[in-house]
């Protein structure tokens, strides 16, 4: 049995992403690994990234909707580090070759006006810190294999983030009623879901809350001009190559990607 730490592990997460290799969740050889050790341990992976060279330009909040709650056992979301390596400009392929099973999921993203900070933020709160509100694709990626974890090896693989992109509209918090937000996920032609704001947490300000609460037991508070990946709308669709992607929202405008073909 491997004998695992938070520096190996993360040392493994950041050599298998880089190798596009997936593997056996930690968990299955450390079963007492627990959230607090993993969320050191996504500390130690995202100072590997920082090392060399990425920045750090935000945080995106997983596992936001109730369905997958339910599945983890929890009640509010888990958070990841957001870097500027991670975000793709609207027009860029989804690159594939780099990745290792990627899926897509439609979000409502916050750029912060001024510095947040737990505890006991209300969504309101959260809301008047918020600058502008852009549409999102979030790309996921696992670094275990068919998405197989338990929440503390997803928390360490930092909540599986991989690659994203903003819509170009950005619209003021006041202007929208963000929990009624709609938004269709189309791949090619077909409709593959739809959803509200509302999925996120109830409303992605409450999500917001929750997440900054969270952090601030860990020391860490959102900055000005970071980037909030508030959590995924629909279910996340596989991404293919060759498929184009777009998110279609009442209000935010639309974000259209594709999966980057071989060829
Ligand atoms: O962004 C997300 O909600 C993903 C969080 C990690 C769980 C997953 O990989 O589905
Ligand atoms: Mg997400």
């Amino acid at each position: 049995m491997a004998h695992w730490t938070e520096q190996s592990i993360a040392d493994e997460l950041y050599q298998a992403e880089a190798e596009r290799r997936d593997r056996r969740p930690f968990t299955d050889d450390w079963p007492s690994l627990d959230v607090e050790t993993a969320y050191r341990t996504q500390a130690r992976l995202i100072q590997k990234k920082t090392a060399t060279g990425q920045t750090v330009t935000g945080v995106k909040l997983g596992l936001t909707s109730l369905a997958k709650q339910k599945r983890m056992g929890i009640a509010s979301p888990i958070t990841g580090w957001i870097t500027d390596r991670m975000q793709l400009a609207e027009g860029t392929p989804i690159p594939m070759g780099d990745l290792i099973h990627p899926r897509i999921e439609p979000e409502i993203a916050f750029v912060m006006g001024r510095r947040l900070e737990g505890p006991d933020v209300t969504a309101e709160t959260a809301l008047s810190a918020v600058e502008s509100v852009r549409a999102a694709f979030e790309v996921i990626d696992s670094r275990y294999q068919d998405f197989r974890f338990q929440l503390p090896d997803v928390i360490a693989d930092n909540a599986s983030s991989s690659r994203f992109f903003l819509g170009s509209l950005s619209r003021h918090p006041k202007d929208l009623d963000l929990a009624a937000e709609e938004c269709v996920l189309r791949i090619d032609d077909r409709i593959v879901g739809s959803a509200t704001g509302s999925a996120v947490q109830g409303h992605p300000a409450e999500a917001l809350a929750q997440a900054v609460n969270a952090l601030a037991e860990r020391g860490i508070a959102l900055r000005p001009g970071w980037i909030v990946l508030t959590g995924g709308l629909t279910d996340a669709a596989t991404v293919n190559a060759g498929e184009r992607i777009t998110a279609e929202f009442a209000n935010l405008g639309s974000l259209t990607v594709v999966g980057k073909s071989p060829h």
